[in-house]
């Protein structure tokens, strides 16, 4: 038996016309999308995870993204409300999906958030405050999630998408980051571990288990990570990457629930990013 789903979404016909906001618009080439993300499943799988891929419909250019539409813990899902308009077409599919998994909750107008913007350290959920996710929404996640036992802390993001373009985990206590976007001091309990300065995408990381997903693009950072003992599995990212979309991005982790219940588990918490 799996330890955990890793629920993922096919690409979209329509990526194209995708959401962008820090990139220029460049052609993305749907066969080499598709062949890299097939590549990325099978690293899910063979980091023990059984994968699950949704289809997407035209009318969701940005579906592949998963990430941003739940948040998944032990006790819950937050089915999240985008704040790109355009992405919440992509919800109720992901709502359906993880219905049988856990309890859903759902963040509601005039909250917004994106699940790219929330990091979950063990019982601290760091939420970015970007173009993306409002106070609104933060304040909900809040209310969802102190009665559980879980801190929600605000960061604010600068630069870039997503809380998690800017900082992810890629150990119990050590987190990869891009201090250009983020204040290095909301995370100074952790060890830290700087991109390389000619890689400012390189901050998002999957880590699943005691390995991490990244993008070979990323040779330097990589380095840096394998320098400081953290296993990667490498895989090319660099056609999504042009929709501004990481490796987080592409799949939403859920733990089985008998390894949920045994309570804080040795991935980088719910998510698993
Ligand atoms: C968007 O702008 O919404 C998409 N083109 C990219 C979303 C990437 N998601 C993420 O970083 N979690």
């Amino acid at each position: 038996m799996h330890a955990r789903v890793a629920l993922t979404r096919a690409i979209s016909p329509t990526i194209n016309r995708c959401e962008l906001t820090h990139l220029d618009r460049v052609g993305i080439d749907l066969a080499i999308a598709r062949r890299q993300h097939a590549a990325y499943e099978r690293a899910l799988e063979a980091l023990g995870c059984e994968v699950r891929q949704l289809s997407a419909s035209d009318e969701m250019p940005d579906a592949v993204f998963v990430e941003d539409t739940a948040i998944v813990f032990d006790e819950l899902a937050i089915i999240t409300r985008p704040g790109a308009a355009s992405r919440r077409v992509e919800t109720a599919g992901v709502a359906d999906a993880l219905a049988p998994h856990r309890a859903l909750r759902s963040i509601e107008a005039p909250g917004t958030v994106d699940g790219g913007d929330v990091l979950v350290l063990s019982r601290r959920v760091f939420v970015g405050c970007s173009g993306r996710t409002n106070a609104a929404g933060v304040e909900q996640m809040r209310g969802i999630l102190a009665p559980l036992g879980y801190t929600v802390e605000t960061a604010d993001v600068v630069g870039c998408l997503h809380l998690k373009s800017a900082v992810s985990a890629v150990g119990d206590r050590t987190l990869l980051i891009n201090r250009r976007w983020i204040d290095a001091s909301r995370f100074d309990a952790f060890t830290l571990i700087d991109t390389d300065p000619a890689e400012p995408f390189a901050a998002n990381a999957l880590r699943v288990g005691e390995t991490v997903i990244f993008p070979s693009e990323f040779h330097r950072t990589a380095e840096r990570l394998r320098r400081a003992g953290v296993g990667l599995h490498l895989v090319s990212a660099g056609e999504l990457a042009k929709a501004e979309g990481g490796v987080t991005c592409c799949s939403l982790i859920v733990e089985a629930r008998e390894a949920a219940r045994r309570g804080p588990r040795a991935g980088s918490g719910p998510g698993m990013a």
